[in-house]
């Protein structure tokens, strides 16, 4: 079994060395239920030896933006497909929308709520994705949207009775679905949207890819995938989500009303790590936005702190590539790290929410992630995150190209969150 490192006494730790260790994990034990952790900082992140962001595989130094796009970015891309999330389909995909249910008045006004079915087939199959999209209805120009997908369906997010409920598997935990419209509605924060003039576009994870182990033959795999065929480089259901974001992003540019040029990615857990790796792949995403994803999400996979690589792969085998199992009780062999993947969003803003309680996400392992994306941004002479000492909770940090906060509190996401969020986004908006 793995341990965190302050577990481990070395080779003839005995004795009172032995004492000291354990005394040592307790104390850790008992600040990690506590959620109140010794900061981390730059210094912890360095001692990791995260692989270089800088350093191309041929151990050429990148000293310039060419070079960083032309090379580097792609590697680093590249790395991450063939031993994390693996690789999204190029091949080419018909796609058609269809409005199914509109109402220029909902919400008591103030929004306009519309209901597409985007369809995808190919010669092997037919996935259907049904996007909920809520836009201020006073909005005289095109508005930025926020892009998430939910867990659960999305008449999940609000109560609103016109809602469509999800079509195919959902959950044990929001099953029957009727009995769970609005049940995350403070999650999603509809209406807090609205009011601060911004659109919200949503899309139940399971219509891209039901998450349970169904060997890769529902969803948008059906698409693409012959299971009996996959190399270890196929991609799990966090590519698939990721891959699906980017075709609602194809949708949304067709919406008049919708200003698809500042479209931010958004998710939570594991649709967080779906949010990253869709800002990293597709660069129309303006804003990318991680809210407590965790591990393979925006925390590093060298800090062995909460969740690890063997226990994700373990519980989830179906999120990643197959190659990343090779990785597990071995992280220090992986050739990438997760402050690479944030770093894959640069120049673009990009923003890192923890939560104090939730150590499992490890929000010191996602802090460091953020400060170390920081050579990519400055390569474009923008600054990264603006400080390298693990903030306080509510002490969001917005100076820099990254933003980070710590909240107080458990895994969730909140009007808190939502608040940070679209302060950050409004500022690389304006
Ligand atoms: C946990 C998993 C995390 C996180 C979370 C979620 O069980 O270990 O990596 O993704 O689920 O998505 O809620």
């Amino acid at each position: 079994m793995r341990r965190p490192k302050w577990f481990m006494t070395g080779n003839g730790a005995t004795g009172w060395r032995a004492g000291i260790a354990v005394l040592g994990a307790l104390c850790a034990v008992i600040v990690a239920l506590s959620g109140a952790d010794a900061k981390a900082d730059v210094e912890e992140g360095d001692s990791l030896k995260l692989p270089e962001i800088m350093v191309t595989l041929d151990g050429e130094a990148v000293t310039s933006v060419a070079q960083w796009r032309q090379t580097r970015r792609d590697e680093i891309l590249d790395l991450f497909r063939t031993h994390v999330y693996g690789r999204s389909p190029d091949a080419p995909v018909e796609m058609s929308y269809k409005t199914f249910e509109e109402d220029p008045h909902a919400l008591g006004g103030k929004a306009l709520r519309r209901q597409v079915a985007l369809t995808l087939s190919t010669e092997a199959g037919e996935a259907r994705i049904d996007v909920l999209l809520y836009l201020p209805a006073a909005a005289e120009e095109p508005v930025p949207v926020f892009l998430l997908l939910n867990f659960g369906g999305n008449h999940t997010v609000h109560s609103d009775s016109a809602i469509a409920l999800p079509r195919g598997w959902v959950q044990p935990r929001v099953s029957p679905p009727e009995e769970y419209r609005g049940a995350r509605q403070d999650v999603h924060c509809v209406e807090l949207i609205i009011e601060r003039g911004y659109g919200v576009a949503t899309a139940y994870c399971g219509d891209i890819d039901p998450d349970y182990r169904h060997g890769f033959t529902h969803g948008v795999h059906q698409l693409f995938d012959v299971p009996e065929e996959r190399p270890g480089d196929a991609w799990g259901a966090v590519a698939a989500w990721a891959w699906g974001l980017s075709r609602i992003l194809d949708y949304l540019e067709t919406e008049k009303a919708v200003d698809s040029s500042r479209v931010a990615v958004l998710g939570h857990s594991r649709l967080g790590k779906a949010a990253l790796w869709a800002g990293a792949e597709d660069e129309r995403f303006s804003v990318v936005i991680s809210n407590n994803s965790g591990c393979t999400g925006a925390a590093l996979a060298r800090r062995p702190v909460g969740e690890s690589v063997a226990a994700i792969n373990r519980s989830f085998p179906h999120w990643f590539a197959d190659n990343y199992k090779a990785y597990s009780d071995r992280e220090d062999e992986l050739p990438v790290d997760q402050h690479m993947l944030i770093a894959l969003i640069a120049p673009r803003p990009a923003y890192v929410g923890s939560a104090s309680e939730d150590r499992w996400a490890d929000p010191e392992g996602e802090f460091l992630a953020a400060v170390h994306a920081a050579p990519a941004y400055e390569l474009y002479g923008l600054k990264g995150l603006s400080t390298t000492e693990m903030p306080d909770v509510n002490t969001p940090i917005q100076e820099g190209h990254i933003g980070y906060h710590l909240r107080a509190g458990r895994h969730d996401v909140t009007e808190y969150d939502w608040e940070r969020y679209m302060d950050f986004a409004e500022k690389h908006w304006k």
